[in-house]
C-alpha cells in the first residue's frame, strides 16, 4: 500500500513526522530549566543572620582575630581581654575612647567607655583585625 503512494504524499508524511519530533524536542528542552535538579538551593540561614554583639566573660585574641568580633558590655564596666597570639595586638578604638595594647600570652582589662553606643575599634598593629563594641 504505502508503496503504492506518490513520492509528494511520503515527503509530506516524512515532513510532518519531523516537525513532530522538532516540536517534542522544544517542549522537552523548554521544561528543562524549570526541573527541580536545576534549582539551586537558597542559602543556608546561618550565612545570611548578621552576628549579633554578645557578652564575654574574657574577649579573646587569637589567630588574628577578635572573638567575640561584636562584644557586648555594659557601659564603665570591666572588660576582660586575652591575647592567645604569639605577637602583641591592640584595641584601638576608631573615636579614641580606649586604646589598650596587649601582649603576647598576657590578660589585660578594658575600662568599657561610660557612654552608650556602638564603638568600632581595630589593631593598629594589624588594621585588618576590627571589632566592634556595644556599650549598652
Ligand atoms: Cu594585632
Amino acid at each position: 500500500m504505502a508503496a503504492r503512494m506518490p513520492a509528494r504524499v511520503r515527503h509530506l508524511r516524512a515532513l510532518c513526522w519531523l516537525m513532530i519530533g522538532v516540536l517534542a524536542a522544544g517542549c522537552a528542552s523548554a521544561d528543562a530549566p524549570t526541573a527541580p535538579d536545576d534549582r539551586e538551593d537558597p542559602p543556608p540561614p546561618a550565612a545570611t543572620a548578621p552576628d549579633r554583639p554578645r557578652a564575654a566573660e574574657v574577649l579573646v585574641i587569637a589567630e588574628f582575630a577578635f572573638d567575640p568580633e561584636d562584644l557586648l558590655v555594659g557601659a564603665d564596666r570591666e572588660q576582660r581581654v586575652r591575647n592567645d597570639d604569639g605577637v602583641a595586638h591592640t584595641l584601638t578604638a576608631w573615636d579614641g575612647s580606649f586604646d589598650l595594647r596587649v601582649e603576647p600570652g598576657e590578660q589585660v582589662v578594658l575600662r568599657a567607655p561610660p557612654e552608650r553606643g556602638t564603638y568600632p575599634y581595630a589593631c593598629s598593629l594589624h588594621p585588618q583585625m576590627r571589632g566592634e563594641i556595644e556599650v549598652g
